[in-house]
């Protein structure tokens, strides 16, 4: 029993609840454990072994959940789960889970118009019946459309955070394997791509069969999907497909580069190398000579490969065929940021909105993590499902944080600050006389996503423009997988936001990096500086800046475009300007 299956179970319980029209904090309760679960670092089965108390030495355990972990991890089933599973038609289920309905928009749909299948779903938004219940619009239904379209093509790819999780648990499993004596995972996963089609893994040995063998006993298998002399393939439960192909130790370095890509660096590099009268494919670079014939000259490792073509061994994360091989004309190669180089961390919520923890938490949690300083960047009063600060509440706890850094050394600091919504009307959502107080004022754009492009650029220039913001969060919006990012003018936000010397947020989050990679390596070509940050809703969401440093290096940023590498004292000077 995995945690995310637990954590998937609490999630199950709370879409089911909210269908059912339950109470609202009790549906929270199950959301905010199944985000703890899924975040905790170690492995809940083994805890649940030690009994009930281990269980709640987790944050927001307590003994109804540790009773329900337990039994789950000793049966693999939730009685409270069966039970509702049982109270709400099996083909309802698929409802909750195309983009743009939930659990409540489905109960809607259930009980108001019998919908109960996703085919009846389709024909009810294709009559305009959808758009005339009470909460739904004409662009609801546009969007329940556009969800059954992603939901009926199947193939939502994996987010690489996920993703990482399979790798762990593989790498795990594969580690005892006598037979293995190298083992790599490639493709897109090792170049750091925000969501990833399937696993691409690479083994050296001299008993295939042996590593075969145990690579189908890892748990989370569905089936074997081919097993052949060199390559096998299987699908997980999880319905996620991993390769794994058996190399020589000669071509390790050339299978690695190969199967790491992407497909479009390689036939670059492809190019490259036959101007040159070589030749390069998984199984190694060879000179062509006079008479035809071919001389391997390098194979073993990827730097030996890359250097046949005078080339630096490219970081896995840059190798898109977008700017690495300009990058690589001036030598050396641009040393990419790296997750040592961050100092801070400068968006997260706390218990003052829809937060899991407290100030003093979140502070302790970072300064863990090696933190110098944070921002504490609670909603503001717009946000009203998050309870979002109203301008008292923001002083009231601005002046708390103030107290906390009097009670506390000055190893360790934290920032004032607030993630001012920009509002659809235009304007931020807090008083200027108010946002002057902070120290860290971050505009958002969360509400008005359907408005034209026009209109969200301007809402986000005007905040730009502003005297007292200094950044800009998930500039375009998008979920991966759920939400297309909204219509916005990005090279002109780029532009004001060089202008006017404020940072552009590389969001964290798996669900949104955002700026994604592209977007990032305009902005920092353009002279932006941008900002790594985990966007925490708990202290356990702190673990994902290093998915905001994969992005980064996407990007080709070094510790010089990335603003959470700047002592405090540069930091003050150069973004906050005091
Ligand atoms: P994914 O799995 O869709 O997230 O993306 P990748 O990049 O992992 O792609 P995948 O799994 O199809 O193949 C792994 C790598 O193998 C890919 O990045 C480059 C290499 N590769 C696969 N097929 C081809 C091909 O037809 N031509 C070239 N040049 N390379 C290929
Ligand atoms: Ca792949
Ligand atoms: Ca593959
Ligand atoms: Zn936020």
């Amino acid at each position: 029993m995995t945690n995310e299956k637990i954590a998937d179970a609490f999630d199950l319980i709370a879409d089911l609840l909210e269908f059912q029209g339950a109470n609202s904090f009790r549906v929270r309760a199950y959301r905010n454990s199944a985000r703890t679960l899924r975040d905790y670092s170690g492995s809940l089965a083994e805890l649940a072994q030690q009994g009930v108390a281990a269980l709640k030495e987790i944050e927001g355990i307590g003994d109804d959940l540790a009773a329900k972990i337990i039994a789950m991890v000793e049966t693999g089933k939730l009685a409270m789960l069966d039970e509702l599973r049982s109270q709400v038609p099996e083909s309802v289920l698929a409802l909750l889970r195309i983009p743009g309905v939930g659990p409540k928009k489905a109960a809607a749909l259930y009980k108001e118009l019998g919908v109960k299948s996703l085919e009846e779903l389709k024909s009810a938004c294709e009559q305009g019946k959808v758009r005339e219940l009470k909460g739904f619009a004409a662009k609801t239904e546009q969007l329940i459309l556009q969800g059954l379209t992603i939901a009926a093509a199947g193939n939502e790819r994996m987010l690489w955070y996920d993703a990482d999780k399979v790798v762990q648990a593989l790498l795990a499993h594969m580690r005892p394997c006598q037979a293995i004596d190298k083992l790599e995972v490639a493709g897109s996963y090792r170049r750091g791509k925000d969501s990833i089609g399937d696993l691409d893994l690479l083994v050296i040995s001299r008993d295939v069969a042996g590593v075969m063998d145990h690579f189908a006993k890892f748990p989370p298998l569905q089936d074997v999907i081919a097993r052949g002399d060199t390559k096998m393939s299987i699908r997980l439960d999880s319905n996620l497909q991993v390769d794994l192909r058996v190399v020589g130790e000669e071509s390790f370095g050339a299978a690695l580069q190969y199967f790491t890509g992407s497909k479009e660096h390689n036939v670059k590099l492809r190019s490259l190398a036959k101007e040159r009268g070589l030749k390069i494919n998984e199984y190694g670079v060879y000179r062509v000579e006079a008479d035809g014939s071919e001389t391997l000259v390098a194979g073993s490792t990827e730097a030996e490969v890359y250097a046949t073509v005078d080339l630096p061994c490219f970081p896995p994360e840059s190798r898109e065929g977008r700017w690495e091989y300009e990058a690589a004309r001036h030598q050396p190669f641009p040393a990419l940021v790296e997750l040592a180089d961050i100092v801070c961390d400068l968006h997260m919520h706390t218990t003052a909105t829809d937060g899991n923890n407290s100030i003093d938490e979140m502070a302790t949690a970072a300064r863990a993590r090696g933190m110098q300083y944070i921002a504490i960047t609670d909603h503001s009063q717009r946000v009203s499902v998050a309870r979002g600060l109203t301008p008292d509440r923001v002083l009231a706890e601005w002046k708390k944080i103030d107290a906390w850094n009097a009670a506390n050394d000055d190893e360790f600091v934290i920032l004032k600050g607030i993630e001012c919504d920009i509002l659809e009307a235009g304007g931020m959502d807090l008083p200027d006389d108010v946002l002057a107080q902070g120290d860290f004022i971050i505009g958002s754009v969360h509400f008005g996503q359907k408005q034209s492009r026009a209109e969200i650029t301007e809402r986000i220039l005007f905040a730009l423009e502003h005297p007292h913001v200094h950044m800009i969060a998930h500039p375009t919006g998008r979920l991966i997988n759920r939400r297309e990012p909204y219509e916005v003018d990005i090279t002109a936000v780029i532009a004001a936001a060089k202008k006017h010397k404020k940072l552009l947020e590389i969001n964290a989050n798996p669900q949104r990096l955002d700026l994604n990679e592209v977007l990032a390596a305009q902005a920092r070509e353009a002279g932006v500086m941008l900002s790594i940050n985990t966007d925490a809703h708990h202290t356990g969401g702190m673990d994902v800046m290093r998915c905001g440093i994969l992005q980064a290096r996407r990007a080709g940023a070094t510790k010089a475009d990335i603003a959470n590498t700047l002592s405090l004292a540069k930091f003050k000077k150069l973004v906050l300007k005091k």
